[in-house]
């Protein structure tokens, strides 16, 4: 051993009890040249998910469970219940005659139905019927319940900003005193108040940082794409790509996720970009392919409806189809954007 290093060595471990670590060894890892983040790109394939769903359904009630999930666990992240560094992700199971109980917590929620239609979720007073591909919200502290009125299980995903708020250690939850909340207002009132380019004239309740919309029907995301895609330029990376706005701001729905819904034309093979937000995919529709680039290799996700995949943070993504599809996607987006450090890059 040299000088120095043994030097440096005592230094070390003489200063450690007194919690001091030098920087100089871990400085190259703290500020890297690139994101190089630990999650890797990840395919759920709803085919080999079913079967456990339906065995959770066996296993435990939406009830017992309070929320019946099976948590979509990066690989590299798992016994964290985190699908990227700051998101979660979970396939909710419901079926007929189940209530999930009436809570609320700090962490923003949303869904995004997979399969079955019937099921409710109540936000704060009022109930909206769930449908594949609609897009509801539960914004931060607000009520929230869910239960199956219909004849069919129904499945969603669970988006939820639940590591970024424990990354915060911002997390408040509680009970609600009643399994369901009391229905306040009839459905649809929030969506005929604010979803149709309209507001009201006076007596706007205080939103805050979240949409006065809570459910975006799929009928009306499917139906402007179609019309993008029939009408107006495709673009070569995204194909048709919108995202979900709060009407009262134009921001994203709620503060820490944003959410898009896209559609691939038929014979779409589409060029790579990647974006400092990490994304998780849900296949609403028709299949394609997806190739995504990475410091630890390539992979190749060939994926059908109700499939779910993630891309990690500064991964490149290019996405294909031959028979064309939809898709939707959430990301932590906003919060990037409100640090000023979002990054997205369009690769030729
Ligand atoms: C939650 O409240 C729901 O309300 C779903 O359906 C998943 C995961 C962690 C914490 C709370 C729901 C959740 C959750």
């Amino acid at each position: 051993m040299t000088n120095t290093t043994a030097l440096r060595q005592q230094l070390y471990q003489d200063m450690s009890p007194l919690n001091l670590t030098p920087l100089w060894a871990v400085l190259h890892a703290l500020v890297p040249p690139q994101p190089a983040s630990p999650c890797v790109p990840a395919l759920w394939e709803y085919e080999q998910i079913k079967p456990f769903l339906k065995r959770a359904g066996e296993a435990i009630s939406a009830e017992e469970a309070v929320r019946r999930v099976l948590i979509l666990e990066n690989p590299a992240l798992r016994g964290q219940s985190a699908i990227t560094q700051s998101l979660y992700a979970g396939l909710q199971l419901i079926l007929p005659g189940e209530v999930a109980p009436s809570h609320r917590h700090t962490q923003s929620a949303l869904r995004f139905i997979v399969e079955g239609t019937g099921a409710y979720t109540a936000v704060a007073g009022e109930r909206t019927t769930m449908h594949p591909g609609d897009f509801i919200i539960t914004p931060s502290w607000t009520w929230h319940d869910h239960g199956n009125e219909a004849a069919e299980p129904v499945v969603w995903l669970d988006g939820l900003d639940i590591p970024m708020i424990r990354f915060f250690d911002a997390g408040f939850a509680q009970n609600d005193t009643a399994k369901s909340q009391t229905v306040a207002r009839a459905e649809g009132s929030s969506f005929a108040r604010y979803g149709h380019n309209m507001a009201p004239v006076r007596g706007d309740p205080p939103f805050g940082a979240t949409s006065p919309i809570f459910s975006y029907p799929y009928e009306r995301s499917r139906e402007a794409l179609h019309q993008l895609e029939c009408n107006a330029p495709v673009d070569a990376w995204d194909g048709v790509k919108l995202r979900y706005i709060n009407p009262a701001t134009g921001g994203s729905p709620m503060p820490t996720m944003a959410t898009f819904m896209q559609r691939l034309p038929a014979g779409f093979d589409g060029k790579a970009w990647r974006q400092t937000d990490g994304a998780v995919y849900s296949v609403v529709e028709g299949a394609g392919t997806a190739y995504i680039d990475g410091p630890t290799g390539s992979v190749r996700f060939d994926f059908e409806a109700r499939d779910h995949f993630v891309v990690p943070s500064w991964q490149a993504l290019r996405l294909a189809s031959t028979g064309g599809c939809v898709l939707f996607s959430y990301s932590d987006r906003p919060v990037h954007q409100a640090l000023g450090i979002h990054k997205e890059e369009r690769l030729p």
